[in-house]
């Protein structure tokens, strides 16, 4: 990723970067939490961190409107705290307690929100790709002007079954934007040990469906590029691709041996690209906000946090009945 060139605010209001600014910072101070927490054995299971692509969902939800729809894969925890999702069910939720979104059932990957229509949270790898155009799909049945956020990485690209959906969203217009997360590794497979088509993006054209790269670590490009594609959705003209160059800080997931990548490679992207302190360098560089401002916004945002954790330690753990509710048979 080249180097961040310096790029004037876009036309944003104060208000508007300092929305995206304690946006991206919940979600960064959430997983840090969930970090520490799994760290003193309180969350078991699976945890993959979101730390560094802040700036993906929060530019698209920014570009997102009531009653749209979302999902994504088990690197979930930022996506429901974009849409709006309560800090304590979500972490609740991770350290398997009652107050959590699924009754401490379902863990980091498996949580859901009818209410903010966010729809998972999903393990297999580009299992939700498919579910997306379906969402999409009732939309256009029930003939709403809503669009889905389908979203996905770059390994999960290289599965089949994308391109299936991929042929049915086009041949049936379906107001679905795929969003692959592209940040660059697949577990410990960079994109370019994967496969030589590295424009994913460019994959839609054999189907006809249209798409861009993004700088995915900087969220106003990411608003503006979202705010295109809904348009386009929403005017009928079907699905579109956003391919948002990305890239995660932490491991994969919490046992990640590192071996793939070096530490000044990550230390290079946070110091050039970090999304958060480029929109904290746009607002003092504008002399829209104070230092002083943006370190309470951080105190704010940090009392959120603690309050989760609380919450998440001190919701009881499911009673033993409840391995007899919410399933099928
Ligand atoms: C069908 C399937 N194959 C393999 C796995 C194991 N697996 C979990 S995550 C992952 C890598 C996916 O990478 P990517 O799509 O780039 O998403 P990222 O983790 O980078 O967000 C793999 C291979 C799985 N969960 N499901
Ligand atoms: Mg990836």
């Amino acid at each position: 990723m080249p180097p961040r060139k310096s790029e004037p605010t876009a036309g944003a209001s104060r208000e508007e970067l300092l929305h995206l600014y304690r946006e991206m910072l919940l979600i960064r101070r959430f997983e840090e939490k969930a970090g520490q927490l799994y760290g003193m054995g309180l969350i078991g299971g699976f945890c993959h961190l979101y730390i560094g692509q802040e700036a993906v969902v929060v530019g698209l939800e920014a570009a997102a409107g009531p009653g749209d729809k979302r999902i994504t894969s088990y690197r979930d925890h930022g996506h429901m705290l974009a849409c709006g999702m309560d800090p304590k069910g979500v972490m609740a939720e991770l350290t398997g307690r009652i107050g959590g979104y699924s009754k401490g059932k379902g863990g980091s990957m498996h949580m859901f929100s009818r209410e903010k229509h966010f729809y998972g949270g999903h393990g297999i790898v580009g299992a939700q790709v498919p579910i997306g155009a379906g969402l999409a799909f009732a939309d256009k049945y029930l003939g709403t002007d809503r669009v889905t956020f389908c979203y996905f990485g770059d390994g999960a690209a290289n599965q089949g079954q994308v391109y299936e959906t991929y042929n049915m969203a086009e041949l049936w217009m379906l107001p679905v934007i795929f969003v692959i997360e592209n940040n660059q590794y697949a577990m410990g497979t960079s994109v370019k040990r994967a496969t030589k088509s590295t424009t994913l993006y460019g994959r839609g054209a054999a189907f006809g469906i249209p798409g861009e790269q993004v700088d995915g670590m900087d969220v106003l490009a990411v608003k503006a590029a979202g705010e295109k594609a809904v348009a386009h959705c929403r005017a009928g003209k079907g699905p579109y691709i956003l391919e948002m160059m990305t890239y995660r800080y932490r491991g994969h997931s919490m046992s990640d041996p590192a071996k793939y990548r070096t530490r000044e490679e990550v230390q290079k992207m946070r110091d050039e690209k970090d999304a958060i302190e480029h929109v904290r360098d746009l607002l003092l560089a504008a002399g829209q906000a104070t230092d002083d401002e943006l370190k309470a916004i951080d105190r704010e945002v940090k009392a959120i946090i603690n309050e989760a954790a609380d919450f998440a330690r001190e919701s009881p753990e499911p009673d033993v009945s409840e391995l007899w509710t919410d399933i099928y048979a």
